[in-house]
């Protein structure tokens, strides 16, 4: 039994997450095109445990399921993502009536579960054919991404409740095309940069598309996480502030200030004042993804790992590792590092930050996500990740942080990318074999949250 939590505010929404790369599988159905995911999958040796994601959760067939296990958790909202591969096979162009009739089946079945749909337009899975052209080294796929969310947004404005243009754009750039971990797979370390400014371009291109087309409620899912220094001395000092400049601040300037912090609008390509315009047009959320905190320290000279990532050598910071609780994926579970994170984006903007959603936050707990001798799972250690980042919430709300919801990554299991299905995140257990759905303990837990907080307003 965990503490009874305190009372959220009234109208504060709980949800989950999740995206289409995911969870969906059937790549081949109803026209969709390829993407740079499906190519890098290929490679043999990416995928840890050698699995694909042609199946995955079975979301494309098994959305109904899905979503009535999200219903009968209470949630009031579940973000999942839209495959631009399958609306534009070609990524531009013409459009695939069979891909825009999925997420209109998915919304309707959404709404009629009492749930507020929360699409994201792009959780990183580039239509082929736009990557072959230099993808998001190219400014014109800034262009193509505006086109493509006003053809979702004058299909689904009237239904969705939040929109989410561009998920982790820091993580595309850094492990796409920065170190290679993740899809594209380039190495371009800070030749990278043009790929921040033309998503960020496409960002602020979509926001005003969507909004054109009447959608509400538009914000981001950035992961932003405090970024501690190694120690007092001014070169670890230095290292942290180089380091959140890159992961945090390049991406929450520009969207909610209109500028680049120091130094970097210079080696950006494009008319940079004039998208910066763009980039900022005002948004109704500002999404926050957290999982761990980040601790950087002056380079060694020698490459160091966040995670299963390698820092090359000739990067300005290296990350530490500290002793203590880790995720599945090696991070450093510390959920005071979310209350810390939500108080400096509200201190650093001020005016101009729009509400706080937590629109991702979960843990993946290898060695505790098969069902036991009595078929249920008991998965304790994300039931205390989830229980201590919620109270993290509210107490950066209590400290003057206006958050209004909070999102589970993720309400099933699904393919982890390179991870494939060896890291679990999900409130769902999904056999693998069979497609079943087991809801976990944390699921119930998440339930008699939900339920404990609706009974206390
Ligand atoms: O599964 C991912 C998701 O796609 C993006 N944010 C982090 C999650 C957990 O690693």
């Amino acid at each position: 039994m965990t503490r009874p939590l305190p009372r959220f505010p009234a109208g504060f929404e709980w949800g989950v997450g999740a995206s289409a790369y995911q969870t969906e599988g059937a790549l081949d159905a109803d026209g969709r095109g390829r993407s740079t995911w499906d190519v890098f999958c290929e490679h043999p040796g990416r995928i840890a445990d050698g699995s694909t994601p042609a199946t995955s959760a079975g979301f494309y067939d098994r959305y109904p399921e899905d979503i009535a296990l999200v219903r009968d958790l209470g949630a009031d909202v579940y973000r999942f993502s839209i495959a631009w591969p399958r609306i534009l096979p070609t990524g531009s162009g013409e459009v695939n009536a069979k891909g825009l009739d999925f997420y209109d089946r998915v919304v309707d079945e959404m709404l009629a579960a009492g749930l507020k749909p929360a699409p994201t337009l792009y959780h990183w899975d580039t239509p082929l054919p736009i990557e072959e052209a230099g993808g998001w080294m190219n400014r014109d796929t800034a262009l193509r991404f505006g086109e493509y969310a006003a053809v979702v947004a004058e299909r689904l404005a009237d239904r969705a409740a939040y929109w989410i243009p561009l998920n982790e754009p820091v993580v595309l750039s850094l492990l796409g095309y920065a170190i290679g971990g993740y899809a594209p797979g380039q190495e371009l370390l800070f030749e990278s940069l043009p790929t921040v400014h033309h998503q960020l371009l496409a960002h602020g291109l979509s926001v005003q598309a969507i909004r054109a087309a009447g959608g509400r409620s538009i914000g981001t899912a950035n992961p932003h996480a405090p970024t501690w220094p190694g120690s007092d001395s001014p070169e670890d000092l230095a290292a942290a502030a180089f380091s959140a400049d890159l992961t945090d601040w390049i991406w929450g300037d520009p969207i909610l200030l209109g500028r680049y912090p120091e130094g970097y609008a210079e080696g950006m390509p494009g008319p940079v004042a004039e998208d910066l315009e763009v980039i900022s047009t005002p948004l109704d959320f500002y999404g926050v993804n957290y999982y761990s905190p980040q601790r950087v320290a002056a380079p060694t000279g020698e490459p160091s790992l966040i995670q299963e990532h390698e820092i090359p050598a000739e990067m300005p910071f290296r990350a530490v590792e500290v002793d203590g609780p880790k995720t599945g994926l090696g991070g450093e579970i510390n959920p005071d590092g979310l209350r810390e994170i939500l108080l400096t984006l509200t201190e650093r903007y001020g005016e101009s930050l729009p509400p706080l959603i937590v629109t991702e936050n979960g843990t993946s707990q290898p060695g505790t996500e098969e069902p036991g001798p009595d078929g249920r799972i008991h998965d304790d250690g994300r039931i205390d990740y989830l229980d201590a980042h919620v109270r993290a919430v509210h107490q950066a709300i209590e400290e003057g942080a206006d958050v209004r919801g909070y999102w589970v990554w993720s309400p099933t299991d699904n393919f982890e990318w390179t991870y494939g299905f060896t890291q679990r995140f999900g409130l769902v257990h999904i056999d693998y074999d069979t497609l079943v759905r087991t809801p976990k303990d944390s699921y119930s837990w998440y339930q008699q949250l939900i339920g404990a907080q609706r009974d206390q307003l």
